[in-house]
């Protein structure tokens, strides 16, 4: 199949999904187009299957806000028309959404159908707002394909935008062969060089991540036993994640290391993972964590006990319960195996339940479906 894909080329989740489906559909034999105003972080365009199509947002003096969302539906029209598109598949829905359902229009009466996959924020934050509703269920209403990454949101987004026509649950997926457990001695060293426990946490520090929190708990922890805290990502909520972690005396102790390629390197060092989301759909970063065997802590909130069982691959807390957080993750740290039987069991179900090379087939159904379908209509 020949496959443009549209999404958020920064850090996010949405992004990240959307460019390792891309990557594992592109090893699978079909011809994958990214189509977004920068190449998605963890692309590779080195696979020959893999190309990348800039959208460039002209601008002119009347225009106080560039049209991103006109350029990126010229744009995929371009690229149909190019490269002979079987399917369009955008990630979060606004503004991606709209745009393919432009380039659907200017295609007419050539069949160009689009898949938009729900993420989270843009159906419980973004899609909420009420200047974004209305089109938001109407670009929902008028894909050829809806699917969502758990079954909270599709229930959400039911509930919320009183959607009628069906939306597929794929969840988000993780290569088992990537994120693994390997220890790396030289990043033990620098994190850890006394052989402390590291805990880790991976977002992009919005809000709704609450990072400041991750450092709250860590604090606790720390007030108990040695520990390191290495915090991965960058967003609004860094500096003040940081700030606290400086008042508290903590400069030693807690790591801030940005933006970072290669994640799956670093998770694959750490003892336990705090995630402790005011909301999440799904939890992706939770996921890989716990594909390289690393016990997580993380919030009972969205689609996140669907990812990670209570008790088995490590606890799930209320949102702002950070004593609660620092007690299961004291209890982890000070079993004799330091929670590695317990991460070795939160590996096992990711890969029993979320692996890509199970969901990947997932889409590739799903894409034939909608494609024959729309051919029928
Ligand atoms: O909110 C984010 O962290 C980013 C957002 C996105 O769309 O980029 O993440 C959402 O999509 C991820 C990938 O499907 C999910 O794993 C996250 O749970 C979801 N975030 C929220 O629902 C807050």
């Amino acid at each position: 199949m020949r496959i443009g894909i549209t999404c958020y080329p920064t850090y996010g989740g949405s992004g990240v999904v959307a460019t390792e489906l891309g990557q594992e559909l592109a090893a699978r034999g079909h011809e994958v187009h990214f189509i977004s105003y920068a190449p998605p972080i963890r692309m590779n365009l080195n696979d020959p299957n893999v190309s990348f199509h800039e959208v460039e947002v002209s601008t002119y003096p009347l225009f106080d806000h560039p049209p991103y969302t006109l350029a990126l539906a010229t744009k995929m029209l371009e690229v149909f028309e190019l490269e002979s598109l079987d399917l369009l598949h955008v990630h979060y829905a606004i503004p991606h959404s709209v745009s393919a359902m432009l380039a659907r229009a200017m295609a007419a009466p050539r069949r160009l159908p689009f898949i938009t996959t729900l993420h989270g924020t843009d159906i419980t934050l973004v899609g909420t707002n009420r200047e974004y509703l209305p089109i938001t269920r109407f670009s929902i209403e008028q894909s050829d394909g809806v699917t969502a990454i758990s079954q909270y949101l599709r229930t959400q987004t039911v509930k919320v935008f009183n959607i009628q026509r069906p939306i597929e649950v794929i969840p988000d997926f993780v290569n088992c062969d990537v994120y693994k457990r390997s220890e790396d001695a030289s990043f033990r060293a620098r994190f850890a060089p006394s052989g402390e426990p590291i805990f880790m946490h991976l977002s992009n520090f919005r809000p709704v991540k609450r990072p400041v929190d991750t450092v709250e708990i860590f604090a606790l922890v720390r007030a108990k036993m040695p520990a390191k805290l290495v915090m991965i990502g960058d967003g609004p909520d860094r500096a003040t994640a940081e700030y606290l972690a400086h008042e508290k005396g903590l400069r030693e102790d807690v790591h801030f290391l940005g933006k970072q390629d290669a994640v799956h390197e670093k998770l694959a060092s750490a003892d336990l993972f705090l995630l402790p989301s005011q909301l999440e759909s799904f939890g992706l970063a939770a996921l890989e964590a716990m594909a390289c065997e690393v016990p997580v802590i993380a919030t009972n909130v969205g689609g996140v006990p669907e990812v990670v069982e209570n008790g088995v691959d490590g606890y799930l807390v209320e949102p702002g319960d950070v004593a609660q957080a620092a007690r299961h993750a004291i209890e982890i740290l000070s079993r004799a195996d330091r929670g590695r039987e317990m991460g070795r069991r939160a590996r096992a179900h990711a890969k029993e339940k979320f692996s890509a090379k199970d969901v990947v087939p997932l889409y590739e159904r799903y894409y034939a479906s909608v494609i024959a379908q729309s051919a029928g209509s």
